[in-house]
This record gives C-alpha cells, structure tokens and sequence, in this order.
C-alpha cells in the first residue's frame, strides 16, 4: 500500500488486471490501532492526453484506501509536502469526542502548511460500512480523495450473504486544467466556475472521452457470484445517476449505515454519500460485456459537465472465446439529467435495516426546531470591478440568507479557549428572518448577508432540522452534509414545507440514517438528530462550488457533564494559524 500500511493485517489491494482494484479481506484482524501515513504530494497524471500535476496522497490517485474495523482506533500522520495548505477530513466518521480530528479547514483545525505534519487520532465507533477521506480546504479534495472502509468487528458478519470480493467504485471530477485556478477565478469574478472535463470511476474516465480508451475502470468478474461494490461519489460538483447494463444490484448499505435491501438498475448518488450495494453476476459467463456509466442529475440554471464515464464489466472466460473486443457491448441507458420524480422516488426507497442488532434509534421526542432555507443568492458587486454573476452580481449561496464567511482561526480553537470575540456569534437564527414563497416567484432582491454566526446546543439536544430548497436563483438539489453526527431523514417533499400538514408524512420508525441527504430541487427534507456529541460541527452543501459561495454553517454543541460528555484538549500538534 505504499507508504501507507496496515500493522496487523492481511488486508490487501491487487491490481488483478488493468485498473481493476479488488479488496482481499483481511482473515486475521484484531481490534486494535491502524497507523497510516499519508505523504501530500504532486504528481504528475495524464488523463483525456493532458498531462498536469496534481496533488495526491502517497502519489496516488485516488488515494490510498484506508481500512480499519468497527472499534479501532486510527491514527493517520499527514505530512505536507507541496506549497498548499492542507486539511483532510474523515468524511461520515462520527468523530465521538475527536473533533480536533475531523479536518474541516478553519472549524476544527488551521490547515497543516507546507512542511508541517499533523496526526489525526480518532476511533471508529458503532459505524461499519463505506465512507471516505477527502482534503477539505479549497477545492483540494478533487485529487486529494480515496475510501475508507470499515469492516464489521471480527466476529461479525454481514447481514447479508458474505459477498465473493469486495470492489470500491470511487467517482470523481477531472479538470485538464488546475481546479484552484478554477475555483479562484470563479470567486474574483463572481461568475460560475468552468464545469469539468470529464467524470471518473476510479480516477478513470473511459471510452466515452477523446484519447482515454486506455483508462478504462475494467471490473472482471466470475458468473454466479455476489461482488459487494462500495459506490462513493467524490465528484466535486454533480449528483449522478449510475447503472450497468443487463444487471440489476441491490442496495444494502448508505452512508455506512445497513438499510433494508431493495433492487434498482440504477443508483442516484449525490456528492458525499457512499452506497454499498450487492451485484450478483449472471449463472452463465454470457458471451458479451456490458458498460458501466455514469453521468450527471443536474437540476439547477447554471452550466455543468453534461458527459458520461463508463466502466466495463468483462466475464471471465466468456464459453466462446471470443477476444473482448468482438463480443457485444451492451450500454445501460441512463435517466434524463434533470428527472427529479425519479430521484424522489429513488430516495425514498432507503430505510434503516431497523432491526434488533442494528436498531434505527430516531429521536421521538424533540427539543429544538430548525427551518433552513438552502439556496442561492448574490453579492453585490465591488464598485471598482464589474462582476459576471446574475445580473452583474457576484454569486453567493445562504443558509437562513447568511452566506457564511470563514474565520481566520479555527472555530473550535476559539470555542475551547473561550475566546469567540471577533471570531463568530453564536445568533445563527432558527427560521428564516423574512418568510417569503420559498419555492415560488422569486424576490427582487436577492442579496444574502454575509457572517459567521453558529448555533449553539446543550448537550444531547435533540434536534428536528427542515431543510427547504429555495427557487431564488432557480431550485436546485442540494446534496446538505453534517459533520459529527449521522441524522435520521424523517421526511421530505416538494414545494414549501407546512408545518401543519408535514409531520402527518414523518417516518420515526425506520427513516434511513446518513451524513448527507439531497434537499429537493424545489422541495423540502426533516431531519432529526441528537446532539450528544461535544464539539463545533460544520454543515454545508457537498457541491463545492455551493460551499465556497457561503452554504455552510456550524453548529456548537457544549459539553455536558459528566466527564465522558466533554471534548478532551487539542492535541499538541494540532496546526496553528
Ligand atoms: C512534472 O512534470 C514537470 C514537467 O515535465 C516536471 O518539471 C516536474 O518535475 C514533474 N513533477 C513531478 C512531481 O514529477
Ligand atoms: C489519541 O487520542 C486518545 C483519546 O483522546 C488518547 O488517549 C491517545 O493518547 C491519543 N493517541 C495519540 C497517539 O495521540
Ligand atoms: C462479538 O463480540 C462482541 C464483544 O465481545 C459481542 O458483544 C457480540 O455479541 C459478538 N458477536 C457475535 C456475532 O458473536
Ligand atoms: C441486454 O439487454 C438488452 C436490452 O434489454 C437485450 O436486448 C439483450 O439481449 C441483453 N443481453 C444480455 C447478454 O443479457
Ligand atoms: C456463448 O457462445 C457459445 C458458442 O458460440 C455457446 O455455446 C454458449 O451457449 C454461449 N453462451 C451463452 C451464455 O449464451
Ligand atoms: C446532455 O447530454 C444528453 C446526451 O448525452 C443530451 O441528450 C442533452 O440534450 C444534453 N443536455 C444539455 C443541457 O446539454
Ligand atoms: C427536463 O428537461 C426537459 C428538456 O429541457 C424539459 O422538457 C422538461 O420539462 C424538464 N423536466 C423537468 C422535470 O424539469
Ligand atoms: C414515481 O413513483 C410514482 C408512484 O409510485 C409512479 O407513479 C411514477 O411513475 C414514478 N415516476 C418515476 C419517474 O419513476
Ligand atoms: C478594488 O478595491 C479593493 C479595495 O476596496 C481592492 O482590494 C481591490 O484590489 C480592487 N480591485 C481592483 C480590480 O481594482
Ligand atoms: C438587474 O439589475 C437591474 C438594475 O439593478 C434591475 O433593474 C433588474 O431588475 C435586475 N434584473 C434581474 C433579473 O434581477
Ligand atoms: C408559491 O408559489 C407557487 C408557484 O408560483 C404557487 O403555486 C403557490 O401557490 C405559492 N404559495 C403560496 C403560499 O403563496
Ligand atoms: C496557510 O494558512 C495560514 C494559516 O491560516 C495562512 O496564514 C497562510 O496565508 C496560508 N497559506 C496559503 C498558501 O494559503
Ligand atoms: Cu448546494
């Protein structure tokens, strides 16, 4: 695994032909402590024939996956070597009282700056399934990405038939130019970044591309077997529709989190959530191969990268044959970009396995209520410029209309040391200041306030959360992640949320549990969840492009206490502003 190891494990990737990464799992693995170091440097990558550097761990690209088991701990040493400022974030792991490891640049740490290092302790607790790490600062986590896979306990199994193989299918977003240059520009013009060159199924995006043919993710399989792929989309930008041609997989598993199977030929998966499901090959090597693609739901008004990745499912010693190439190639047919009735109904297919060994613990009762609206919105533009926003504008995205500005220091710094002043406040308001038609005609003014502003929780809150898209710069899907907690999705629907007529619609018996949820383009989505974990916990939407607009904000939830409800002291090499 390069310089990235396992101590105490068999576990292995083989690159068993071409670019196709199986897992072997690991048969002796005992509870224990993973160490893994994770070297930040450039590498040169050619994709699409454009040859650039860019910024991988240990020069890979994706990364390195970083497997553990339910219960270890995990303590991964990041070293900086390249001239940006890095953070990585260990996206969907609950962070149990080790905020200081959760990576958000300038909430729970300052970035690790070039020749720094910085070793992220945290343990796995009650999570076992399919997430992943990511850098999270700037737009760096498009190379800076790979899996993180957690094994159920030693003497657990699935709850499911023990699948054949295991295989990570990681999708991603190539730029042939730099992504910073991207993002950056985009900010000074306040213009929309320019879209992507190309999606990627482990770092490949395939046929489909001018001169990629030779990168092409192969996935070759036995028939009449089970093959567990771990799905995670770590595109940047863009929720996408994924199906492989003449199969049908059934989904066990979201956000690391079992749920009750259900069959689909086609998976929705937005920016920052992980899927495992189970694809059962045919009885008989069938003398054909099928394609694997994906490509973009798109609901919004802007420009995106409207093409397609596709992978190959080959069979292994096809009963006539026939060299790859003259076999048939079937090609799965994908929903239109913008069906969103087909995402809902898609959505609302997941629920908690909700059974005895694996319970879906949804709060009942709640003691704080939360309306957000999530959406666009503008800056104006500065007088000695002129900007290509809407309108002339700069383009800005809210929460409740705040559009979120970081800090120069690290929330969490400044929360632990009591020393917020100047930092942030802690008024983040619980509905929107000025109610409007969320989802109907727009408002002529579509400026957002800009601050940063936090809510603060008691500790074990418990907390009922309505997300509600807004139709100010057109509606538009917002896949919303949460740091530090998984929440339960409770509900959700289209146009504006009525508080009278919407809990009637609530499920608080076997809602899926995930770290990301999608807000419906035009819609609404309830969450709930129990604020029992200490710490300050960012929230944001996982299209990059939303983020760096503003569309994020933090939540602070104070110790309680006994002294297993306090967040323990920074470590003594947490980086310094
Ligand atoms: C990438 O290629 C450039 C130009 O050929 C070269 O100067 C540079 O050293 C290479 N970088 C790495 C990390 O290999
Ligand atoms: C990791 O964190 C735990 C819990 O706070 C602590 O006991 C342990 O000493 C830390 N380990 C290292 C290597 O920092
Ligand atoms: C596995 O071990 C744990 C802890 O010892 C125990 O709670 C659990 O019931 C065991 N599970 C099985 C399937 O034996
Ligand atoms: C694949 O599906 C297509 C369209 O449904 C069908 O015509 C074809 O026979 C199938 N091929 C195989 C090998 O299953
Ligand atoms: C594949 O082709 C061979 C010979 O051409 C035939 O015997 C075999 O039945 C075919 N397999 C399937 C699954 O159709
Ligand atoms: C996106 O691509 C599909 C085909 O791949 C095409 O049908 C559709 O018109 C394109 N849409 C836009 C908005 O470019
Ligand atoms: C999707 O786009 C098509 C073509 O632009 C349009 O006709 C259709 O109304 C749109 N559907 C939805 C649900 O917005
Ligand atoms: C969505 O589900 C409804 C109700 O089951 C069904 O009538 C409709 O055809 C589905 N629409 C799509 C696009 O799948
Ligand atoms: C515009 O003015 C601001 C200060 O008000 C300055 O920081 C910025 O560099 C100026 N931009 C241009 C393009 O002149
Ligand atoms: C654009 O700005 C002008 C002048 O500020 C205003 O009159 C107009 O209504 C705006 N148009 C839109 C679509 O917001
Ligand atoms: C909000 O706007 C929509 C679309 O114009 C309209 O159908 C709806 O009746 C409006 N709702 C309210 C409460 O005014
Ligand atoms: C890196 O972070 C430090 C601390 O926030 C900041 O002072 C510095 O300007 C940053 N450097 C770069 C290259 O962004
Ligand atoms: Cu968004």
């Amino acid at each position: 695994m390069g310089s990235s190891h396992l101590h105490s494990s068999t576990l292995k990737t083989a690159l068993l032909f071409g670019f196709c990464v199986l897992l072997q799992l690991p048969e002796i693995v005992f509870g224990t402590t993973r160490h893994y170091t994770f070297n930040i440097k450039s590498k040169n990558v050619t994709r699409l024939c454009n040859t650039k550097s860019i910024l991988t761990v240990n020069g890979r690209y994706p990364g390195p996956p970083l497997v553990a088991r339910e219960g270890d701990q995990v303590l991964v040493k990041v070293v900086n070597q390249v001239p940006n400022n890095v953070t990585i974030h260990w996206h969907g792991i609950q962070q149990l009282r080790s905020g200081w490891a959760d990576g958000p640049a300038y909430i729970t740490q300052c970035p690790i700056q070039t020749g720094q290092t910085y070793t992220y302790n945290f343990t796995i607790i009650g999570q076992r399934g399919t997430l992943f790490w990511h850098a999270h600062i700037s737009w760096l986590r498009s190379t800076i990405h790979g899996p993180i896979i957690i094994l159920p306990k030693k003497n657990e199994t699935y709850p499911f038939d023990k699948p054949y193989k295991e295989v990570p299918i990681i999708f991603g977003e190539w730029w042939n130019v730099d992504p910073e240059a991207v993002i950056s520009q985009a900010l000074q013009t306040g213009a929309g970044p320019n879209v992507s060159d190309a999606y990627t199924i482990n770092g490949l995006p395939g046929p489909l591309y001018n001169c990629s043919s030779k990168d092409t993710f192969k996935l070759k399989v036995k028939p009449g077997k089970t093959y567990l792929l771990r799905l995670i989309n770590a595109a940047m930008n863009d929720e996408l529709f994924f199906s492989i041609a003449n199969h049908t997989v059934t989904v066990v598993e979201a956000d690391a989190v079992y749920t009750k199977p259900f069959q689909t030929d086609v998976i929705v998966i937005t920016p920052g959530q992980t899927t495992n499901v189970l694809l059962k090959t045919k009885p008989f090597s069938p003398n054909a191969t099928f394609f694997m693609t994906a490509g973009p739901y798109f609901t919004g008004l802007g420009s995106f990268d409207n093409s397609t990745v596709a992978g190959i499912l080959k069979y292994k010693n096809p009963s006539n044959h026939s060299p790859i190439n003259k076999l048939p190639l079937f090609k799965p047919t994908l929903p239109p970009l913008n069906a969103t009735t087909f995402v809902a109904n898609f959505t609302k297919q997941f629920r908690s396995l909700a059974s005895a060994k694996f319970p879906a613990n949804v709060p009942q009762t709640v003691d704080k209520r939360f309306f957000f609206t999530i959406g666009l919105g503008s800056n104006p533009c500065p007088k000695n410029m002129t900007c290509q926003g809407p309108n002339g504008t700069k383009f800005a995205a809210s929460v409740n209309n705040i559009s979120f500005a970081l800090p120069s220091t690290a929330l969490l710094q400044s929360y632990f040391l009591k020393q917020s002043y100047g930092v942030y406040t802690s008024d983040f308001p619980a509905n929107p200041l000025v109610p409007f038609n969320y989802t109907g005609m727009p408002p002529n003014n579509t400026f957002v306030s800009n601050g940063t502003r936090a809510v603060v929780l008691p500790f074990n809150t418990s907390v009922e959360l309505v997300m509600q898209d807004t139709s100010i710069l057109g509606a538009e899907s917002h896949p919303l992640h949460l740091h530090g907690f998984n929440f339960f999705v409770i509900g959700e629907g289209f146009g504006n949320y009525d508080p009278n007529t919407g809990p009637a619609s609530f499920n608080l018996v076997d809602p899926v549990e995930r770290n990301t949820v999608g807000v419906p383009s035009g819609g609404w989505v309830a969450v709930r969840f129990l604020a029992n974990n200490p710490g300050v916990w960012f929230m944001h939407c996982h299209f990059d492009v939303h983020t760096s607009w503003g569309l994020r904000m933090a939540w602070i939830v104070l110790d309680g206490l006994l002294p297993n409800q306090k967040l323990p002291p920074p470590p003594s090499d947490l980086p310094k502003c």
